[in-house]
């Protein structure tokens, strides 16, 4: 490859990149502004906010590096809030991607996973098989589209519809991780990679970026 050929694969590279990177958190400097947010009983469909606080930026122990953790604050269900980097418009999200650990505290406290709220609507995420996180790193991932997984409204609502993900992602205001796994106030709960993913752009925008560095490289060489 000639230096003449070098530019124009770069630039193919670079064009075939998707151009909607992907939300993420991995904690590497600091908490990224996410904080904790307590709702009052997530099993009892009850979503007051009780509290508000700042998560622990701890550091080392991560998967790998730092990472945020929380310990149960009061007697409600308490979740990780995502920031505003995470929120607005976001029909393009396709999938979130986090991962938990769990080193003080047994799990016996099963409700909601993930709440997505925005236009007014309220999706509830509830793993089945249940997740049982532990004092290592546990991997989890959904997809943000219709699934026996997801209710709408309530924990005992209806089954969300692909209109209810594009309506609540249209001008999405909350995103909470849910960190309660224990019964009683006693529990510590760490976070680290969190991914919102968004959809790549589609392949005719790569054979466009070829094309483009094709005809650089062409008139270069005239
Ligand atoms: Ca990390
Ligand atoms: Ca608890």
């Amino acid at each position: 490859m000639n230096n003449n050929q070098i530019l124009p694969v770069a630039i193919a590279l670079l064009i075939s990149q998707p151009v909607h990177a992907s939300v993420s958190s991995s904690f590497d400097v600091n908490s990224e502004n996410w904080q904790i947010v307590s709702f009052a009983d997530f099993s009892q469909n009850n979503y007051s906010i009780i509290g508000q606080y700042q998560p622990s930026y701890v550091s080392g122990g991560g998967n790998p590096g730092n990472y945020l953790a929380a310990s149960d604050p009061d007697s409600g269900d308490f979740t990780f809030s995502a920031p505003a980097a995470f929120l607005g418009p976001q029909t393009d999200a396709t999938g979130l991607s986090y991962d938990l650990t769990y080193r003080n505290g047994d799990v016996n406290w099963q409700t909601t996973d993930v709440m997505l709220v925005g236009n007014g609507q309220r999706l509830l995420w509830k793993r089945d098989p249940n997740i049982v996180p532990n004092s290592g790193w546990t991997h989890i991932s959904l997809s943000l589209a219709p699934s026996s997984e997801w209710r709408l409204g309530t924990t005992d609502g209806a089954l969300a519809r692909q209109s209810d993900f594009h309506n609540v992602l249209s001008d999405l205001s909350g995103l909470y991780i849910h960190g309660e796994f224990t019964s009683g106030i006693m529990e510590t709960a760490g976070l680290d990679n969190v991914v919102l993913q968004t959809v790549p752009l589609p392949g005719a925008f790569w054979l466009f970026g070829v094309g483009v560095a094709g005809f650089w490289s062409f008139t270069r060489r005239v």
